[in-house]
């Protein structure tokens, strides 16, 4: 899936895929699982216990490229620390990304909530990006009751809803397919407008 990164196909949309959520979300977990041994990671020793049995923390960023043969999308991951006192790599880590995929721990209290929290203070450092949220740490069988509307509205915002468990590569590859879908669906969509506009007769700037 992430072979021959050297060449980029004459074809290929490169974009830039941002992965946010709170400490032991499951963000650098997306990039072992996708990579291995081979996800550049950040990764240092804690100073506080976390849940999980969790004794690291990123303290910069994930990072890692995959190719995506479905879409023809060459996908730039990165995922930004948990932790507060990192915030400043959110503002550097955020520039020109198109999409973000929010992870979120659905057994922490009221996590819809902390959804929109989270997006609150995240979103304006991104330009109007796709989204797709998906809760995790959830068992099998809860999953399976979980009665989720495919999408979430924040604002002006429509963010694709779902479960995950990003331990599965399946699931992350499900969840990247997904935000790859939303990003052309955002795309298509000011396509259209902008087609719209040029009917429409609004002026164009003279070409050269
Ligand atoms: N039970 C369960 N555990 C999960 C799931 N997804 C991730 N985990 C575990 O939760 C922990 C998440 O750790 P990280 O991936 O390091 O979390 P992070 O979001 O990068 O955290 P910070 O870097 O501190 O912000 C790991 O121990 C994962 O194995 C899940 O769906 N279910
Ligand atoms: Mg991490």
């Amino acid at each position: 899936m992430c072979n021959d990164l050297d060449v980029v196909r004459p074809t290929q949309t490169v974009r830039k895929i941002l992965i946010a959520g709170h400490v032991g979300a499951g963000k650098t977990t997306v990039l072992q699982t996708l990579f291995g041994d081979q996800a550049l990671t950040t990764d240092a020793l804690h100073s506080e216990a976390v849940s999980d049995s969790k004794t690291t923390t990123t303290v910069a960023m994930d990072y890692g490229v995959i190719d995506c043969p479905v879409s023809n999308d060459r996908l730039h991951i990165y995922a930004i620390p948990g932790q507060e006192r990192f915030q400043f790599m959110w503002e550097i880590l955020s520039r020109n990304a198109s999409g973000i995929l929010l992870l979120m721990d659905a057994r922490i209290p009221k996590p819809l909530q902390a959804i929109h929290l989270y997006l609150d203070r995240i979103l304006p450092y991104l330009h109007q990006p796709s989204g797709v949220v998906a809760l995790n740490k959830l068992s099998g069988a809860e999953r399976e009751e979980l009665r989720l509307p495919p999408y979430l509205r924040h604002g002006d915002l429509r963010l694709r809803l779902t479960t995950t468990d990003v331990r599965d590569r399946e699931e992350v590859l499900t969840l990247l397919r997904l935000l790859v879908g939303e990003i052309g669906q955002r795309n298509a969509m000011h396509d259209e407008f902008s087609l719209g506009g040029i009917q429409r007769g609004v002026p164009q700037s003279p070409s050269r």
